[in-house]
């Protein structure tokens, strides 16, 4: 996994040179889609892009945003190789993979799925609760039993691998949720190789679109932590925490520590912050500034949260708590990734 970051971030970051000397746009700084601002689509983690490849294809033959956003999520919800996603989600410290999902539109409806076991696409799940019920939030069995009803097939999520790692971890149980791979693998330097999944423990997806209507839409999927108590439920599928979207102004979606993201309210903060003015990542380093201000920079600089944002004029922009992460965002030049700025 690590490789296949470390691959796509160096291959796409060099075609994002060209990108930018094509086209001279700024990616790096409060990010300026361009002139040609839409459509747009920006995905937490730069392994994402393959999401947004599925997404952009809607996208750019003038599909919505919400549709083109649930399809791109699907690559990520079916790739084994994404440990905090979907088929191949590290499981909870019982051995069971539960996921977290959430959808939210142009006009404000929303959708989520918590703790749900044994589906491959949450986000479709969380789509049908906001389109079908009438309710916003659907938990554990009784999300289960919805996605049944909906004609769901029930799989099993955990893979071999996914399953070796939980069992590698119950040998310590030591609960880890805090640090980036990057951050980890800086840290370990001199120090004995970590177990897998203590490793890798964020890779969330959230992914925002402005489509070719000019509407904006958001959807976010997760298996949540790696090893977290049974019923833990993250910022993921959270309206207002992991996820926002107001038509009128922007959208925002986070990643990392879920539980320092619900504690700001981190999403529905950064729209907020845009509505008064801040550009995308303006907004984005004022969340995390209030993550880092609650814990004290010490504590701070163990753990992660990242966010992205775009606005209704299609800039994009993204923060983070620690350095390591990185968004990927596609647009009418082409896919690039970008490592987001960080606080500490
Ligand atoms: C959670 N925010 O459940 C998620 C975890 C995450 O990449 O982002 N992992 O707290």
């Amino acid at each position: 996994m690590l490789e296949r970051r470390r691959f796509l971030q160096h291959s796409v970051l060099g075609s994002l040179g060209i990108f930018l000397g094509k086209q001279g746009f700024s990616l790096s700084n409060g990010t300026k889609a361009g002139a040609q601002s839409k459509p747009v689509v920006i995905s937490t983690w730069a392994p994402n892009q393959k999401a947004n490849a599925v997404a952009w294809k809607i996208l750019a033959a003038n599909g919505k945003a919400l549709d083109a956003l649930e399809k791109g999520i699907h690559v990520t919800e079916a790739d084994p190789t994404d440990q905090s996603v979907g088929y191949g989600g590290l499981p909870d410290r019982d051995g069971r993979v539960t996921v977290d999902s959430c959808v939210m539109d142009e006009r404000g409806n929303c959708g989520a799925v918590m703790c749900l076991e044994h589906i491959l696409h949450p986000v479709s799940v969380a789509r049908l609760v906001m389109e079908k019920t009438p309710h916003v939030q659907l938990v554990g069995e009784g999300a289960l039993k919805f996605a049944l009803s909906e004609g769901f097939e029930k799989v099993n999520l955990l893979t071999p691998e996914a399953e070796k790692a939980w069992k590698n971890w119950l040998k310590t149980s030591k609960y880890d949720p805090m640090i980036t791979v990057e951050h980890l693998e800086e840290r370990n330097k001199n120090q004995p190789k970590q177990v897998p999944g203590q490793q890798h423990n964020h890779d969330t997806i959230g992914m925002l679109a402005l489509d070719m209507h000019g509407n904006l839409s958001g959807a976010c999927s997760t298996s949540g932590m790696a090893f977290k108590m049974a019923g833990r439920v993250g910022d993921s599928p959270i309206i207002g925490a992991g996820l926002y979207v107001d038509n009128e102004v922007g959208a925002a979606t986070a990643t990392g520590v879920g539980e320092e993201i619900v504690r700001v309210c981190g999403s529905h903060t950064i729209v907020e912050m845009m509505r008064n003015g801040l550009s995308p990542e303006a907004a984005c380093k004022k969340a995390v500034e209030r993550i880092v201000k609650r814990n004290g920079i010490e504590k701070a600089r163990n753990l992660q949260a990242g966010f992205i944002a775009i606005n209704k004029q299609g800039e994009v922009g993204a923060y983070s708590v620690i350095k390591g992460f990185n968004y990927a965002v596609h647009t009418n030049n082409g896919p690039a990734t970008v490592d987001a700025k960080f606080l500490i």
